[in-house]
């Protein structure tokens, strides 16, 4: 992409509505535009990254074996009142009437259309186990939104739903979107602690919610320090072995880690002292098991291989999508803007061309782009015609992990400069050698084939 033909309306100024540094530099980096409270249009280097965000978590979803699939935003309120959630929702729930005098809802969440879509297609146990998934938005009329798009009226989730005939296949279900969540946050340079939580409105016991550590979260957190010593790595999972999945939930459930809502002063104080760690997190996603909360009242029955028929185990898992791009940027940024993780970068490297215009330094620029281009990485190339100050500060802004610096100087004895976004460091070499770096720092972030 070529800056002279993109859309980065980036801001001088501090925007004075934004509280935190994520929705600051979302708003300045040109990324996102509020439309009313709560509600953001996706400019097209904020819209880039939802994608990435996205690809990531579909890539992650279908290693694990869920289908993806996609549901209506507007939804009849008939279905939620099987379930008893129409009443139960609350004032959060956006209600709307249609020109038929029909209660029609913008979806919060949707149990209760994938529980009627599985009652109506599916009566055997010979069919499970069955995990769905859709990326979709969603809509809360949250009472106080904030922090741009972390607490959003109109946010992107994840939302997954696991059929089951029985409560132990349920739990495997749990604990194997337990262990992809592990690795899709860490594959978007994130470390996200499951902690024990409160189900809320989705219902069920079993539940953990996946925050990010952050003096900016909304949730007040309690763990011990060594959950933090924790990574998942390049582990091979099979996600079908029941004792494997439970192991690596195992591990990282197993310390204690819990959030305000079920924090147990007693236990807690168990933990050596020097490991008792009191802080902040943002929460990006959110796994539940709830049994037959939806299938008995909605009666999604299977016939059961001996005769009977019973309600289907459920449970649901969320990710913040749009969330995750406030969450990254909280994680990672420094005074002079974003620093974007590998693993999730709108543009792999900026090339910024010192002396616009000029013969070789143009030559040069175009010659990288194309290079990179046949490379399979994508760079983002400031060509207007403005001062080097001025371009440093944009790419500095935006968060590019890599920059490619062509000016005359360095030309003139055959080298450009890669300079890390992270470190500041720089490195004088030729062009081949750049892009040839380049190829090799993004080759273990390049979309999985599956
Ligand atoms: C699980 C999927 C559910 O709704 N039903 C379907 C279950 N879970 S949840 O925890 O309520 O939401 C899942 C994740 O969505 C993000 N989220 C939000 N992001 C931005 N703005 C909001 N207002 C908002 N509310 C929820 C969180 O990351 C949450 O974990």
């Amino acid at each position: 992409m070529r800056l002279t033909r993109y859309f980065l309306p980036v801001l001088k100024e501090t925007p004075s509505e934004a509280q935190i540094v994520s929705h600051r530099l979302m708003l300045r980096a040109g990324m996102i535009k509020q439309a009313s409270a709560g509600i953001y249009s996706w400019l097209p280097l904020g819209y880039r990254m939802l994608r990435r965000i996205e690809q990531i978590v579909h890539e992650e979803q279908i290693r694990a074996g869920h289908l993806p699939m996609l549901m209506p935003t507007i939804q009849s309120a008939d279905l939620w009142r099987e379930s008893g959630r129409y009443d139960a929702y609350g004032a959060e729930m956006l209600r709307i009437t249609d020109r038929h005098d029909r209660d029609m809802l913008f979806t919060p969440t949707a149990e209760e259309l994938i529980t009627d879509i599985f009652r109506s297609h599916v009566a055997s146990y010979k069919d499970l186990p069955l995990t769905m998934y859709q990326i979709q938005w969603k809509f809360r009329d949250e009472i106080r939104p904030r922090f741009g798009v972390m607490r959003g009226r109109e946010f992107l989730m994840k939302d997954g739903y696991n059929f089951d005939l029985t409560k132990e296949d349920a739990l495997h279900a749990y604990n194997r979107h337990l262990v992809s969540y592990l690795r899709t946050y860490e594959r978007m340079g994130l470390q996200a602690i499951p902690m024990r939580a409160d189900s809320g409105p989705i219902g069920g016991d079993d539940t953990h919610e996946f925050l990010v550590l952050a003096e900016t979260g909304e949730s007040e957190v309690f763990y011990d320090a060594e959950i933090t010593e924790l990574k998942f790595g390049d582990r091979q999972i099979d996600y079908d072995d029941h004792a494997q999945c439970r192991a690596v939930l195992e591990e990282f459930t197993s310390r204690y880690a819990r959030t305000d809502e079920t924090h147990d002063a007693d236990l807690f104080a168990q933990i050596p002292e020097d490991r008792q760690r009191v802080a902040r997190g943002i929460e990006v996603g959110q796994i539940f098991y709830f049994g037959t909360k939806y299938s008995e009242p909605m009666g999604a029955m299977v016939d059961d291989g001996q005769g009977g028929r019973v309600p289907v185990h459920m449970g649901s898992h969320g990710i913040g999508v749009s969330r995750l791009l406030g969450a990254i940027i909280e994680a990672s940024h420094d005074d002079n803007g974003i620093i974007w993780p590998e693993g999730v970068t709108p543009f792999h490297a900026g090339i910024v061309n010192l002396k616009q215009g000029d013969a070789a330094c143009d030559a040069a620029c175009e010659g990288l782009y194309a290079a990179m281009t046949a490379a399979g990485l994508e760079p983002l190339y400031d060509d207007r015609e403005e001062r080097a100050g001025a371009k440093f500060a944009t790419m500095d802004l935006i968060g590019l992990p890599w920059r490619i610096t062509v000016g005359p100087r360095g030309l003139a004895g055959g080298k450009v400069e890669l300079t890390s976004r992270r470190t500041g460091e720089a490195e004088e070499m030729t062009p081949d050698a750049a892009v040839a770096r380049l190829a090799e720092i993004y080759a273990p972030h390049k979309a999985a084939l599956i």
